[in-house]
C-alpha cells in the first residue's frame, strides 16, 4: 500500500461522446483525489512520447492520429495504490472484454476506441504526469478523504 498519483486522460472519443463528467463521477466517487486536471488538443509530438512503448506495433500511426484528432482531458488523480485503483475503474483494454461496472465495460466496444487512458506503472505515472503537467499538480488538503480513509 502507498500513495500514489497516476495519469488518466479521457481521449478524443470520450469527449466526443459527452462521457467526461461521468468519468469523472465515477473517480470522485470512488475517493480518488484530482491534483490537476485541463483539457488539451495534444500535438504529434506529446502523443508519440506518450505512446513511445507502442511505436514499433501495426496500430501505431492510427493511434497517434486518433490521440491528435480532438481535445482529451488530462488528469492527474491521487490515492492509496491510485495506479491499480484506477485500471481496475477502467477495465481491460478492448471494451468487449471489460466487464460490467468498468468504464470500458460500460460504454466501450472496441479496442482502439477505448475512450480512457491510465497509466500501467509507477515509472510510467511519474513520466507521464511529467510529460502532460510540466506545469505541476496541486497538493491540497480533501476533508471528504477521512471518511474515506479509516
Ligand atoms: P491500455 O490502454 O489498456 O494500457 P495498451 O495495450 O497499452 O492498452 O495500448 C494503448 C492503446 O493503444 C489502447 O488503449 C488502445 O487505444 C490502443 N490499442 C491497443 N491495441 C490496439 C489494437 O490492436 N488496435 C488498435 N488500437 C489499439
Ligand atoms: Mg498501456
Amino acid at each position: 500500500m502507498s500513495k500514489e498519483t497516476t495519469y488518466v486522460m479521457v481521449k478524443p472519443d470520450g469527449v466526443q461522446r459527452g462521457l467526461v463528467g461521468e468519468i469523472i463521477r465515477r473517480f470522485e466517487q470512488k475517493g480518488l483525489q484530482l491534483v490537476g486536471l485541463k483539457q488539451t488538443i495534444p500535438s504529434e509530438e506529446i502523443a508519440k512520447k506518450h505512446y513511445d512503448v507502442h511505436s514499433d506495433k501495426p496500430f501505431f500511426s492510427g493511434l497517434i492520429k486518433f490521440i491528435t484528432s480532438g481535445p482529451v482531458i488530462c488528469m492527474a488523480w491521487s490515492g492509496t495504490d491510485a495506479i491499480s485503483v484506477s485500471r481496475n475503474l477502467i477495465g481491460p483494454t478492448n471494451g468487449r472484454d471489460a466487464g460490467p461496472g468498468t468504464i470500458r465495460g460500460d460504454f466501450g466496444m472496441d479496442i482502439g476506441f477505448n475512450m480512457i487512458h491510465g497509466s500501467d506503472a509507477a515509472e510510467t505515472a511519474q513520466f507521464e504526469l511529467g510529460l502532460w503537467f510540466p506545469e505541476g499538480l496541486n497538493e491540497w488538503t480533501q476533508d471528504s478523504l477521512s471518511w474515506v480513509y479509516e
